[in-house]
């Protein structure tokens, strides 16, 4: 019976790593099932990710390319991994897309297409351009490669490195057609110096020297991962500011890797910050969101900014207790401004294709208990009253248990991972994590994305996120209201989401 069974699936693997093959692009049928593995976020099939790299909309796809070592699972040989999407939920792998070459490591960096090929790269057709840093120990360069099979192969300029200062650190180019000015700009970090430099070009390859930014806000570690977009303030026609954000590592606010973001203007050449240098805003209060990059060149009938970042931390990660890989992208997140009573501020949101992973129209309701799936997204609001902590346990009998929730005074939306694993694998993963928030009326809302190993708490539709991994022993299966009838009046709703990788 069991032999019966297993021969049909390798002659199907068999049958579809050929077809892969032929069609030129070598996938992986893997079942991507261990038990930590997350079931609606992208992780590598096996062996390390860390940051997002050029994600970029193209000939119908969405592209992920990552920071990969594809010969180990822990940090070295960096490359970038490639994956495609058609939803933005199920990835195919693709093979590697750009390889660590003649002892130069392929290092963070993003794509765009060249519509009018501008490069004269693209066969006078538009393309998909690669914009990455060239790594050695000695010095970091920028540097561009070309594909014109959409992303399935790419070809290293032959001009390359189009920016090099002969600088040891200088790095994670983001670049981006500005139609006021006509012409691209990129924007890199000089990480030790706290700075943001940008760049000008006509064609990707020769750039002048625009301006600096920074320091500002937090520099308790060095720079990385810059991004630079505009986005619309909700409910404010004609209202738009740009984002300018970048990554620090350490000094991050829950510890280690943090991102920040700055709000101000952007004329093509400088951008502008509306708030004083020492305002810090982070993106994210968890311990586990770094180098967050947004897509580019989405349709612009879609009109939303996406964008990922990497669930991990610098503390950790090389010792995460996953196997046969390492490394996880948090869910994509739609981006708006809001107005708060300090200003505008980042709201983020999983986009909207999450719901198509639900697995039935009506959600659980869960007034106090409830048996909880490995992937689910979980909804329950607080409202103000004489409690002190009100939320979610997810547990699983051995003891092991995550706490979400919010406590009062000061309000806070945290999770505590203290007791997520009964072994230890590392001292900094410990510990409890939380941002701040406010009520709104008398009520505050919770939306928890829990998918095995990864947790996501949007607060408020967005204005506050902690976004933390978890690593139990065994799968946390159980569920309990904490505040149940009192501080949360309402059943919580519970959606299970099917699995993208079967
Ligand atoms: N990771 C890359 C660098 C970047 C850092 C190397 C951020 O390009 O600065 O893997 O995690």
């Amino acid at each position: 019976m069991m032999k019966g069974r297993g021969r049909p699936s390798i002659r199907f693997s068999l049958l579809a790593s050929i077809v892969g093959l032929l069609s030129g692009s070598l996938f992986l049928l893997a079942d991507q099932d261990e038990p930590l593995r997350p079931q609606f976020h992208f992780s590598p099939a096996r062996n390390f990710m860390n940051d997002p790299n050029g994600l970029a909309f193209f000939g119908g796809e969405y592209h992920l390319f990552y920071q990969h070592n594809p010969e180990g699972d822990r940090w070295g040989h960096m490359s970038w991994g490639h994956a495609v999407s058609r939803d933005l939920l199920h990835w195919r792998h693709l093979d590697v897309a750009l390889r660590e070459e003649n002892g130069i490591m392929i290092f963070s960096g993003s794509a765009l297409v060249d519509r009018e090929d501008a490069s004269g790269l693209c066969g006078g057709r538009p393309c998909l351009v690669a914009v990455y840093t060239g790594f050695t120990p000695e010095r970091q360069t920028q540097n561009i490669a070309w594909s014109r099979d959409r992303g399935r192969t790419f070809t290293k300029y032959a001009g390359n490195p189009v920016l090099d200062f002969g600088l040891k650190d200088f790095r994670d180019p983001k670049v981006f057609w500005h139609a006021e000015t006509k012409r691209f700009v990129m924007l890199a970090v000089l990480p030790d110096e706290h700075k943001v430099r940008f760049f000008g070009s006509r064609d990707l390859k020769r750039w002048e020297t625009l301006s600096d930014f920074g320091p500002a806000g937090a520099t308790g570690g060095v720079w990385e991962c810059p991004d630079l977009f505009p986005l619309p303030a909700e409910g404010e026609p004609g209202v738009t500011r740009y984002v300018l954000d970048v990554d620090l590592n350490p000094g991050g606010v829950a510890g280690g890797s943090g991102g920040q973001y700055f709000v101000g203007t952007f004329d093509g050449a400088r951008f502008t910050n509306d708030n004083p240098a020492t305002t810090t805003l982070w993106a994210d209060y968890g311990k586990d969101f770094y180098a967050s990059l947004s897509f580019s060149d989405l349709p612009p009938e879609d009109g939303r900014r996406i964008w990922m970042g990497w669930m991990g931390n610098w503390l950790y990660a090389n010792e995460e207790p996953t196997s046969p890989w390492r490394g996880l992208q948090s869910v994509p997140r739609a981006l708006a401004l809001r107005r708060l009573p300090e200003g505008l501020r980042l709201v983020q949101s999983p986009v909207a294709e999450l719901a198509s992973l639900r697995v039935k129209t009506d959600p659980t309701l869960v007034s106090r208990s409830a048996p909880l799936p490995g992937s689910a997204d979980i909804e329950l609001e607080a409202v103000r009253g004489a409690w002190s902590e009100a939320g979610l346990r997810l547990s699983n009998g051995t003891g092991e248990e995550v706490v979400v929730g919010v406590a009062q005074e000061p309000l806070r939306v945290f999770v505590d991972r203290r007791r997520s694993r009964a072994t230890a694998f590392h001292d900094e993963y410990p510990g409890r994590h939380e941002g701040p928030l406010r009520w709104r009326g008398d009520r505050v809302t919770l939306r928890v994305l829990f998918d095995r190993s990864s947790l996501e708490v949007f607060a408020n539709d967005g204005e506050t996120v902690v976004s933390e991994r978890v690593y139990p022993t065994r799968p946390l299966d159980r569920l309990e209201i904490l505040g149940a009838g009192q501080a949360v009046p309402e059943p919580a709703r519970l959606h299970e989401l099917r699995s993208v990788w079967r």
